[in-house]
């Protein structure tokens, strides 16, 4: 079938879904919209991690182990930094720090992040739409137990071991989706819209906070599917299984239907799963464990089946 596949994406997880695809389908007919939650200013730079790990997973430039970043990165900046007495908590390799540099003087001349986004994928032969949620700032706060920590703080700072009560988009509700982002959902010819296996509270739900994306999604023509991040009631990587028993939230597939499911018409779910009761919406069970390439080609081409079996 032909047609846009939409995919709503965060961190490392949402990377490899985007890049399953991009193998799966016709790279130009992608479209990711990427969470900007976890972007902050850092040492006086503009830092957008989701946006910049995506980047680098397309163009192949990402540094597979760690999964953000560059591979054969180095880290001069760092040491000579740390050498003056600097913040050295969140590492910017050499290589990374160029994209921050470019991204702040841009930002200073009144470019958005979308025309930034854009300009650094052209310039690295990326034929994928890559879209922020929004132009706007929109910042994941932490209410934990060491008080209010902004994202990075929380998740590089504190290796996410505060114990977390709850979470705040700040700017969310002034904020609008950046340009592209309502007509890709909503457009005729989108065949499917994707959830990918990001932390569904840190990485999904700042972009359904931005106001009028998530009226979108309800009446969007095309299927809305996600792509659950938890195989066996374990999150695959990060603090999504943690976070959801500090929240008192059960760590069942169906919670993570049930939390999406007001926009949600199918959930990929993994075929570790397939005992729990299924959520009362499409299902479908795959192994979604994505540690290869052709692990994520696999997990795209099911969910774009899944897709296109509830478009019918
Ligand atoms: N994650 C870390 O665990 N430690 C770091 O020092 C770090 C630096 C960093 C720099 C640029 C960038 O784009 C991402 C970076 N990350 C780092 C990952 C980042 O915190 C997460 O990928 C996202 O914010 C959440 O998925």
């Amino acid at each position: 079938m032909s047609g846009r596949v939409v995919v709503l994406t965060g961190g490392v997880g949402g990377a490899k879904l985007v890049l399953g695809l991009s193998h799966a389908i016709d790279p130009d007919s992608i479209t990711a919209i990427v969470n900007t939650g976890d972007d902050f200013s850092h040492v006086g730079l503009r830092v957008c991690p989701d946006i910049d790990t995506l980047l680098y997973t397309l163009s192949g430039k990402s540094d597979e182990v760690r999964g953000w970043g560059r591979a054969g990165e180095t880290w001069n900046f760092m040491e000579a930094l740390k050498s003056i007495g600097g913040e050295d908590w969140f590492l910017l390799g050499d290589g990374d720090l160029a994209l921050h540099v470019e991204r702040t003087q841009r930002l200073a001349r009144g470019q958005s992040v979308s025309e930034i986004t854009a300009a650094y994928a052209r310039a690295w032969g990326l034929a994928q739409e890559i879209l922020p949620m929004s132009d706007d700032p929109v910042a994941t706060w932490l209410e934990t137990d060491e008080g209010r920590l902004e994202f990075q703080r929380y998740f590089v700072g504190r290796r996410c071991a505060p114990v977390v009560n709850a979470i705040e988009f700040v700017g969310a509700a002034q904020a609008r989706p950046a340009e592209g982002v309502l007509e890709r959902i909503g457009a005729s010819d989108t065949r499917a819209i994707l959830i990918a296996p990001s932390n569904p509270y840190l990485s999904v739900d700042p972009i359904l906070a931005v106001p009028g994306i998530r009226d979108a999604l309800r009446n969007a023509k095309a299927p809305v599917v996600a792509v659950s991040p938890l195989v066996g009631g374990q999150a695959v990587k990060g603090p999504t299984k943690k976070l959801m028993d500090e929240l008192g939230i059960e760590a069942t597939p169906q919670t993570i239907a049930t939390h999406y499911e007001a926009v949600l018409d199918g959930i990929l779910l993994d075929e570790r799963d397939q005992g729990s009761a299924a959520p009362a919406l499409r299902c479908a069970y795959a192994d979604t464990l994505m540690k290869t390439l052709d692990d994520r080609i696999r997990v795209a081409r099911a969910a774009l089946a899944l897709a296109d079996e509830i478009a019918g």
